[in-house]
């Protein structure tokens, strides 16, 4: 589908999805800036479309919101994962010593990190609500490398448009488009309650967006990829590809 009718497409769905005559502006407004969702149309509902075009405009710049200490949940809810693969297993047995970052696309530097690599960059700490789109939601403090750290030191390309990140459990991988991946609380994160982040929260090493729902803040990341267009297995699985909170 070419550009123009894909937006033509998403502008009549946009329409009729509120049923008001006044969101015409909106959505032009949305095309003009640059706040359209990604591409192709078949991956995002007009709701989607919504979604991500009232956000970007209202809070591209906000904060999630943060907690106190004495706001950290007791027992937080470890989302039950899949038993650990035989790799994992060997990758635990050796301390994560050979645990891999790799950070490639559209980079001038392509680069691999290790843990010890990445504890070794500034760290930010925050207290976060991680919320599941099936209801529960828990308070912790996670640790870890902001990744625009990240991206700055393996330089981005102008080309960039979104970031994605995989999981060392294939199915699992997801996205985010520049603005979070640039967000000071998207951090790639090693620490959480103050220890090492445990198997059941996605350790040694997890993607932490909290102004999206749980399931963007993929477990057990070794790949990130900067990229200009997304494929569906990059863009939510069978969530929608945007799920900010
Ligand atoms: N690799 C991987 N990442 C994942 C998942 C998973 O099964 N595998 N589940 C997701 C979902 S749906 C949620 S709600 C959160 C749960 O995080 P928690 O286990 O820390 O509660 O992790 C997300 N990241
Ligand atoms: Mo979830």
């Amino acid at each position: 589908m070419s550009e123009i009718s894909r937006r033509k497409l998403i502008t009549a769905g946009l329409t009729t999805a509120a049923g008001a005559a006044g969101l015409t502006a909106a959505v032009r407004l949305a095309d003009r800036t640059g706040l359209l969702p990604p591409g192709p149309t078949s991956l995002y509902t007009p709701g989607d479309t919504l979604t991500y075009a009232a956000q970007r405009l209202l809070t591209r710049h906000t904060l999630a919101r943060e907690f106190r200490r004495d706001q950290i949940s007791p027992q937080p809810f470890p989302n039950p994962t899949s038993r650990k693969s035989d790799e994992y297993k060997r990758l635990e047995a050796g301390g994560f010593a050979e645990w891999r970052l790799t950070v490639e696309g559209l980079v001038e530097r392509p680069m691999t990190f290790s843990l010890a690599d990445l504890k070794g960059f500034p760290v930010r700490s925050q207290i976060t609500s991680l919320a599941c789109e099936e209801g529960w939601s828990y308070v912790a403090e996670w640790t870890g490398v902001p990744l625009s750290l990240i991206l700055e030191r393996v330089g981005t390309m102008p080309q960039a448009r979104y970031v994605t990140y995989h999981s060392i459990q294939r199915s699992w991988a997801d996205s985010i488009d520049m603005d979070d991946a640039l967000h000071p609380q998207t951090l790639v994160t090693h620490t959480f309650n103050g220890a090492d982040l445990p198997y059941g929260h996605g350790g040694p090493l997890r993607m932490r967006v909290p102004r999206q729902l749980g399931y963007k803040s993929v477990k057990f990341i070794n790949r990130i990829r900067v990229v200009d267009s997304l494929k569906p297995t990059e863009a939510g699985g069978s969530y929608s590809w945007y799920a900010g909170i």
